[in-house]
């Protein structure tokens, strides 16, 4: 046998030996250019073929031929057993326990005064009250003079209202919302304005911002005794079946006359700390409404009469769902809304 063909064998028996033991993918790419690169053992071989006898050339010619073609399919062999390792290897590191519990996503309630709102809302919309709307930023007209509310009361005081500029203020309470109702809308007019209002108070229990629902219906021939009506199944709708309800004498600019209501103690039967051992707790007032809003709005008070009331709904609200303090309403915190 020919030097060349010794050689070319060699370096066969020795790839092949190397080729066992190859790991990875780097360690084979060193193998083929150790044999297969420019200076690689084969390819250096392969220049000793100019120097073979022509005779001899056909047969050396096949045995390369033979030998590469051989070496090089172990190569990809190898190669793809080491894609095929490493892909396993791959899919393990980065295999998913799927027994594990997921992660525990905190699923939001609706706050108590949303669904105080929300119950006082359908309550009144139910007797057919509709629903009505208005800024919180008020002309200080809308908030007080429209409501027979005099230049000199008490509750225009820079220490009891915020005032934005010179005769705009955050509205202290939603009656404003209705007479803007009644300057678009002739009667008869039934309307709630619930919403947010504004007050320069802040203790345990007054907050700056605090919610309101108010009421006004406005035709002809409206009574008294028909407020009382609707505040009575409004008690009964709202605290339940048992509910008493009372009517004081009380003073407001903007209804003559008028009362305060309260409803008997849902808490006890003949007192306890939340109604101070009276019995009673005060949740709105109302009366029937002055003559001189409706000059405001242009409606003849001749023609027409109403009633109206106002409540706090952050008090319902306390009331309904027995929460003893106001603070804990404007905390947000989850633990809290989720009692509800
Ligand atoms: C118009 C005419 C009259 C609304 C009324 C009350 C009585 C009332 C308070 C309850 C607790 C405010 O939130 S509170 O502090 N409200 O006592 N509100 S009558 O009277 C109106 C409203 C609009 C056109």
């Amino acid at each position: 046998m020919s030097e060349f063909a010794e050689q070319l064998k060699k370096i066969r028996a020795e790839a092949v030996s190397v080729l066992q033991k190859v790991s990875d993918a780097k360690e084979l790419e060193a193998v083929r250019v150790e044999y297969f690169g420019r200076k690689g053992k084969y390819t250096l071989t392969m220049k000793g073929m100019a120097k073979i006898p022509a005779s001899d050339r056909p047969a050396m010619g096949s045995l390369s031929n033979q030998i590469r073609n051989e070496l090089t399919q172990k190569i990809e062999t190898v190669a793809s057993q080491i894609a095929k390792k490493e892909r396993e290897h791959q899919l393990l590191s980065e295999r998913i326990d799927i027994t594990l519990p997921s992660r525990h996503s905190q699923i939001g309630k609706k706050h108590p005064i949303t669904q105080t709102f929300e119950i006082i809302n359908s309550i009144f919309h139910n007797m057919g009250f509709q629903i009505a709307e208005g800024p919180e930023v008020e002309l200080e007209y809308y908030n007080f003079d429209a409501l027979n509310t005099p230049a000199d009361h008490p509750a225009r005081d820079l220490q009891d209202t915020f005032y934005v500029e010179d005769g705009i203020v955050l509205r202290t309470h939603t009656s404003p919302v209705q007479i803007r109702v009644m300057e678009q809308e002739q009667p008869p007019i039934r309307v709630i304005a619930p919403g947010r209002v504004y007050r320069r108070d802040y203790d345990i229990s007054h907050t700056p911002m605090f919610h309101q629902v108010e009421g006004l219906l406005v035709d002809r021939d409206v009574s008294f005794s028909q407020l009382k009506g609707v505040l009575y199944s409004f008690a009964q709708q709202m605290f339940g079946k048992k509910t008493k309800v009372r009517f004081r004498p009380h003073f407001f600019p903007f209804t003559e006359p008028s009362a305060e209501v309260d409803i008997s103690c849902p808490f006890c039967q003949n007192g306890c700390r939340t109604c101070s051992g009276t019995g009673w707790i005060e949740i709105l007032g109302a009366g029937a409404v002055d003559p001189n809003v409706f000059k405001s709005v242009n409606y003849n008070p001749e023609e027409y009469t109403g009633f109206a009331f106002g409540m706090g709904v952050d008090r319902i609200a306390m009331i309904k769902f027995g929460i003893t303090d106001l603070r804990l309403m404007l905390e947000n915190d989850m633990r809290f809304s989720e009692q509800f």
